[in-house]
Order: structure tokens, then sequence, then C-alpha cells
């Protein structure tokens, strides 16, 4: 290949500098090529930032003659393909999970290694793609995963954000955002792919030709171009894609004139206007500007999407001719991954009407046959609903067709359903409320896709009795349930090494890397003494690497004998991060008041609370300032800190997450029941041997049921529950538990600083806020969560049963790798088969 010249080297050059490859191997020679002749630094050095850029250009040569053979194989097959659709992607680092999946870990070690750096260090400086905020990106990039890993012809398509998730800062005042910068230098995983361009319209009108079709005309428009981002599979050739669209003005955007009579702004304002769209992910709507720029994102990606997928649909015609447009669903299933791509529906409508001329039966035939959707939520504040004003200004056409869906949807249920009559109101994809007219996104899903599922048995079944009923009445066999997953590459045979190497030992095998079931396997060995030992020892390193990780970000030193405890998600209050910390300081003002020798007796724990607040979300930041503040004073006191640690874990993200979970030893994932959708990280922790404190919500009620219910620790009121007990509240018939009196008194005596933290408080207390106070249920929970933490003190004191439950946990996971996901998918929903390159 292209690894051969990179030999010899400018005169002069200290240590560090590109070395002489004389003896190195292929790979060495091809990493030193292209830290010479891929020029993006200055030739004279190779520290290990050029080392990484090198590194992982390498790789790509790779993984584009693998993009390319996958490509040319799909195109000659031919098979029906999915297209993913996501606005959200939290991909993370790279490089190791490609040489991982490459299975190149041995010959890269060793290239580095003669290059005079080690692997890991290397991968130590690659910047997390953090295209997503939470759960969601992330198990869109698990779902690419598992894609590549099973042959399937899928690829995802997504937004290219110049900034990502931001970073998150701790200081005296709590959380500060910062941008993140992901392209500060540049990716060197993407390829840019300048032939692939297509127009994407926005404002304008719709004229009406004499022959009665429609088109829309004028406004603005703006090249979407697309950047590949390859996805390898795991020990397979199969590599496919996951295709990012970055908007760009045309050239002739630009006017010359205005520039030329020194108007730049004005001159450049097409320019200016295109480049917000993919600036940042997820911009802040509480303006109407805001509003506009993230529905402009949501159009842009599906209408690029789709323009691409049609044309790949007449790329891969035969000879003969064009196909049939009612071949469509038979050869293209397009998800959208909750409702921020439901205008897929629409703009699908429009292309196939007015610019393939069908008519209404057949594009309408065409498109319910191949869109289905995802529900990721009941939080009704998150169920997106667009102002219709604003929908006709952006994007008349599509609402002219969103009028006409809706229309026609109305009227079958009129004419064949009277006792739907008095439900046609929530069933309507229009809400005409004169106050504020919106488009409900969820409805016009529901009634446009072939197949609709929820992420968890529990939460399917919610939607089912809940939010999705009447069309359940309708269309009952519509709806159905996909357990999320996670893959287990990534969440444990890379991030966890030593306990991987522990599992293929025990189990003789390798074969659970990509057949998770077989870990019921290690279910005989639990008792296993010698098992337990190294299981022993895989943990404790794990434990160590962490904290060392948590002094060096955070500067509080934790004792890696005590019981590590981990909540990692985004903060929010249907979350209860607020119970964990109630539950901390609890447990701090008890370590207080006991003598010294009672204190030996109890169980050293070190509390870690990780994850960030959306910027404008009030609560969750001081949420984030309370844990802060319990730590400083925690932390800081000689008489308890060898008892306690409570720890903020800074900038909580996918690599963050890689290095916690491995160290963990209890995870909380203890949100309201019936308001976690399903949880992945849940699943994360379990595969790695962490024991579960939680509450019967999501996917929690699988993994109980599949890790054997003595193996978690379980409280607080169940999803049927929870009106009853909301209404008792309001009703006044609640009485707090003493020891969830004692943890607020102890806030609110000013023990923690300063900081005001009246109105966090109050919203525990009955009727504050709107309405509803203590929504979440924290006060209700409170003293079984107590109980069970109880629980696990108790058992950590078993130190040979603490094992034994950590083994059977990672026995129990098998069910939880997104490849089991996703194989469901492909059959149940998107109809598609494996296929393979050979
Ligand atoms: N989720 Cl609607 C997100 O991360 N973002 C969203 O906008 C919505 C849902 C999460 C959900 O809260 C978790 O319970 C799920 O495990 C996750 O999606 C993936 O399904």
């Amino acid at each position: 290949t292209n690894g051969k010249a990179a030999t010899s080297l400018p005169e002069g050059i200290s240590a560090k500098a590109i070395p002489e490859a004389t003896e190195g191997t292929e790979i060495a020679q091809n990493i030193l090529y292209h830290a010479k002749y891929s020029p993006h630094f200055s030739p004279l050095k190779f520290g290990p930032e050029q080392a990484l850029y090198a590194t992982a250009e390498s790789l790509r040569d790779r993984l584009i003659e693998l993009w390319n053979a996958t490509y040319v194989h799909f195109n000659k097959v031919d098979p029906k393909q999915t297209y993913y659709l996501s606005m959200e992607y939290l991909q993370g680092r790279a490089l190791t999970n490609a040489i991982g999946n490459l299975n190149l870990q041995g010959p890269y070690a060793d290239a580095l290694r003669k290059l005079g750096y080690e692997l890991e260090e290397i991968a130590e400086q690659e910047k997390d793609a953090a295209l997503g905020n939470g759960g969601l990106g992330r198990l869109a990039s698990c779902f690419l995963d598992s894609m590549a890993t099973l042959n399937l012809p899928a690829w995802g398509y997504g937004l290219r954000y110049r900034h990502g998730l931001f970073k998150q800062l701790i200081s005296q005042k709590g959380q500060e955002e910062i941008p993140e910068d992901w392209l500060e230098k540049f990716s060197p995983w993407e390829i840019v792919r300048h032939d692939v361009v297509f127009p994407v319209r926005f404002f304008g009108s719709v004229q009406v030709n004499p022959d009665g079709s429609r088109k829309w005309v004028g406004g603005d428009v703006v090249q979407a171009l697309a950047y590949d981002v390859p996805i390898p599979g795991y020990n397979t050739k199969n590599t496919i894609s996951l295709r990012l669209w970055e908007a760009k003005a045309r050239a002739e955007d630009l006017d010359l004139y205005q520039f030329n009579e020194g108007e730049y702004e004005l001159a450049a304002q097409l320019h200016s206007r295109a480049q917000q769209i993919c600036t940042v992910l997820y911009p802040g709507d509480a303006t109407e500007n805001g509003k506009l720029l993230r529905l402009k994102q949501q159009f842009f990606l599906c209408s690029a999407s789709l323009q691409d997928i049609i044309s790949r649909f007449h790329e891969r015609s035969t000879t003969e001719g064009s196909r049939k447009w009612s071949d469509f669903p038979s050869k293209v299933a397009v998800q959208m991954n909750d409702t921020h791509p439901t205008l897929a529906i629409p703009e699908l409508m429009r292309l196939l009407m007015d610019e393939n001329g069908l008519g209404w039966d057949e594009a309408w035939d065409v498109t319910s046959r191949t869109v289905a959707y995802t529900n990721h939520t009941v939080l009704p504040e998150a169920l997106e609903k667009w102002s219709q004003s604003l929908m006709w200004k952006l994007l008349p056409r599509h609402m002219e067709i969103i009028t006409e869906i809706d229309k026609r949807f109305v009227k079958t249920i009129r004419d064949t359903r009277v006792d739907l009559e008095d439900k046609i109101s929530s069933l309507s994809i229009l809400d005409n409320n004169p106050q504020k007219p919106v488009v409900r996104m969820a409805n016009l899903c529901v009634v446009s896709s072939h197949t609709v599922n929820g992420v968890a048995q529990l939460h399917s079944d919610i939607l089912k009795a809940e939010l999705f009923a009447d069309y359940v009445s309708i269309w009952p066999n519509k709806f159905q349930n996909k357990t999320n997953g996670i893959t287990p590459r990534r969440w444990l045979r890379f991030c966890s090494p030593e306990l991987s190497d522990i599992i293929t030992k025990w189990l003789k095998t390798d074969k659970w890397i990509t057949d998770l079931d077989l870990l019921t396997g290690l279910r005989q060995f639990a008792d296993n003494e010698e098992l337990q030992s190294e299981w022993a020892s895989a943990k404790a390193a794990n434990k160590k690497r962490l904290a060392q990780y948590i002094e060096r970000v955070t500067g509080v030193s934790i004792d890696p004998t005590s019981l590590f405890d981990i909540q990692v998600k985004r903060i929010h209050e249907y979350k209860r991060q607020l119970m964990n910390i109630l539950g901390v300081i609890y447990r701090f003002k008890k370590l207080k008041e006991m003598k010294p020798e009672e204190r030996k007796k109890t169980v050293p724990r070190t509390v870690m609370i990780g994850g960030k607040a959306f910027a404008t979300y009030t609560n969750a930041k001081r949420i984030v300032k309370l844990v802060n503040d319990v730590g400083d004073v925690v932390n800081s006191d000689p008489e308890v800190n060898e008892y306690l640690k409570v720890v903020f874990v800074p900038n909580y993200n996918v690599t963050v997450a890689e290095m916690l979970i491995p160290g963990s030893e209890l995870s909380q994932h203890i949100s309201t029941a019936g308001m976690e959708a399903s949880g992945t990280s849940n699943m994360k922790f379990a595969l790695n041997g962490c024991l579960i404190i939680g509450t019967l919500d999501g996917a929690n009620v699988e993994i109980r049921e599949e890790v054997g219910e003595e193996n978690f620790f379980l409280f607080g009121a169940t999803a049927d529950q929870v009106p009853r007990l909301r209404k008792e509240r309001e009703d006044g018939l609640f009485k707090p538990d003493p020891r969830f009196e004692e943890a607020k008194q102890f806030v609110k005596s000013g023990v923690f600083g300063t900081y005001d933290y009246g109105p966090l408080l109050d919203s525990l207390e009955g009727n504050t806020g709107f309405g509803r106070g203590d929504y979440f249920l924290v006060g209700y929970d409170f003293p079984s969560y107590m109980d069970a933490q109880a629980k696990v003190d108790e058992a950590y004191k078993d130190r040979k049963g603490w094992l034994k439950m950590s083994i059977l946990s990672t026995a129990g996971s098998g069910k939880f790798s997104s490849d089991r996901t996703i194989a469901q998918y492909a059959k149940e929903i998107w109809n598609i088969e494996a296929c393979p390159v050979p």
C-alpha cells in the first residue's frame, strides 16, 4: 500500500520527531506515512496528538476499503435497506473501537510501541464525537455498531453539528457550559463526499400548475453536503455508513455587488443562514428564532436523507429501466428515532407527488409502508408540538400535506368508528386550539407509520394503555415493543479487557462478544472461589483506575476499597438525583452523630454522581450545585470522610462512562416508576457486574427478571400506583417519613453553605410551583429507598455473597445486547436480511 516512503526525515529532529521505521511493521510504516504526507501539522514533530491523527488515518484507509466493498456488495445484491434517521448520535471516541472491531489490537499496539507510544496513551488524545444529548443518541450509536456487526444493509443519517453537546465546567456557581469543539483540528474519521449534494428549500410558497399539480417554489435553498463516517462491524468485513449532512450555501448566494459596496454581512447573509443550521446540537428553543432553527435542522435532515435514499433507489435499479414506485417499500425502510425526524413523512409524500408525479393514494401507500416510529418518552413536555404558523411559514407545502393527511384520517374515523367521535380532537394531528394551534408530531407519526414501538416492555405497555390507547383500538397490530440494548463490544469487551478475558477464559470461548446470551454459562461458576477471586481482582483494578481518574479530574482522593456507588445520566427531576443526594445527606448526618467505634462498623462508601443539566433547566442546575456543595463539606470532614466521600464527576460523556462503569459496584436507576422509558446505562452497569438499586421502571423491570430478584435492590412505588399517590398528595393525605424531614431540615440549616436551596426543597413540598408539588414522589419513595440502601450495606459486608451477585448480574445481561434488539427490528419491523460481504 502507501506505507513505503516514510523513512527519511529532515535533519535536526529531536526526540518524538517522526521516527525512522527501519524495522517497523507495515502498520508502523503506514502510520509514519500519514504523519509525513497528510500534512495537518508541521512536519518536525511526532507528539501523541500527531500520532493519534496518523494512526487514525492509517485505520481510515482500511475502513474506506471495507466501506467501498460493502457499498458495492449492497448495490449488487440490492437488498431491502434500512435507513435510521436520528437527530442525535453519541459516538464517543472511535479509535479503540475501530481497532477492536477490526481485530487489530495486537498489531496496532506493537506498531505504536515501535514508534515510542502506548496505544492507550494515543487513544486518550481523541475527542468524543458528542452529537447527542444522552440515552437516545447513544442508543443510535449502539444500533449502528450492531447493524454493521449483524451484516445488515442499514445506514444511519444525521447532522454534522459543528459543536456537539456542551462541555460542563464545575465552578463555585455550579454548572457552567462551554462550547465543545470536536472539529477544532479535524475529524480523522469522516470522508467528505463532494459529489453527494442535495438542495434543501426553506420558506417560499406553493405554486399551483394548470394541471392542478402543486410545486414548492421560492424561499431559500441551501445545499446539503454528505460526510460519511465508516462504521465497522465486529469481526466482519461489513462496514456501514453514518452519513452526516452539513449545510452549505451556493457560490452564487454571495452577493458580489453588495460585497464590493462594503456590505459584507448583507452580501453573505445566505451563507451565514446556511451555516447556522449545523452550528450546534439542540439550539435553545425558548425564543421564536431558536424554534425556527431547530425546525430547520429537522427538515434539513429529513429532506437531504430522503433525496439520497430515492437516488439510491434509482441507482440500484436494474438496467431494464427504472423501478416501480410500488416497490419502494420492499427496498427501503425508514426508522424515525423519536419524533425529531417526523418531517420525513410529508417530505416523502412531497417528493413522490410533486417531484415524481405520483397521485395521493399511491404516494400515501408508499410512504406509510416505508416509515416506522420509535417513541422514547411519555413525558408530555417532551412530546413535540410545532406551532402551525411557524410551519406554514417555513414549510408551506408540507403543511398542506399534513392537513390533508389529517383530514383523510379524521374522515375515516368519522365514517367507520362512531364510538370514537369524542376522541377525534385528541386523535387528530392538528390541534386547532385557537390560543395556540399546533401540529402534534407523535400523532402524525402514529397515523402515518406501519409500526410504532416503545423501548422497554413496561414503556410499550404504557404507550398502548395510555398515550396511544385509542389508536390501538383502530390499529391493534401497529404497536410493538423493542427493548433497548447496548453494544457489548464498547460496553464490555473494550472498556473492561480485564473482565472480558476472565469471561472468555471461563466460558472457554469469546463467542459471547457477538452472542451475549452465552454469558448465562457463567451462572454455574457463580460460587466458584477461583472465579470469584479473579473477578474481584479485575474489579479492583478497574476501581483503582477509576480512583486515579477521579483524583486527577476533581482533586478528591477516594478509597479504592470503599463501595463505589454511581449515578450517571442527564440531570432531570424525574431521574431523582435529588433523592440520591438527600439519602447521602442523611447518611452523613447519621455518621456525624455516631461514636467513632460505631462508625468503624459501617461500610465505607464513595458516592459518585455525574451528568449534564440542560442549560436553562434551573432545578437541574440546583441539584448539580447541591451535590457539589455536599461533596465539599463531607469530603473535608475529618470524622466522616474515611466512611463517606461524595464526588460530582464533571463533564459526564461516553468516554467518562467507559471509565466509570467498569469500576462500579452499585449503580442507581431510581426514576419515578413509569417515567424512564427504558434507560440503557442500567444495562451497561449490570453487564459489568454492577448491582442495581432501582425502581420498577423502564428496562429495570426486565433486568431484574433476567439477573434474578435476589440480585437487585428494589424499592419504591410501582407505575400503576403513581396516579393514586399523586392524588393523595394533592389531597393532603401524605405523611412524610421522619428521615426525609430530617434530611431536608439539615440542608435548610445551612450546613452545606449559603446557596439558597429554598426553591429546590420547595419542589418536594405539597402544592408549590405549578400545582404539582413533589410530582416525582421523592418523599413517598424515600423511606423504601433508605431501607434498600441499608440492605446494600449489609450485602456488601458479605464479600463472597456480593461477588456471587456481581457474577450473576453479568451472567443475566445477555438479553440486553443491542444485537438482540436490532435483530428484532430487522425481522419484526424492517423485514430486512443480512447481506454479508464475501
Ligand atoms: N430519551 Cl424523548 C432521550 O435520551 N432523549 C429524548 O429526547 C427522549 C428520550 C431517552 C429516554 O429517556 C431513556 O429512558 C431511553 O433509554 C433512551 O431515550 C433510549 O431509548
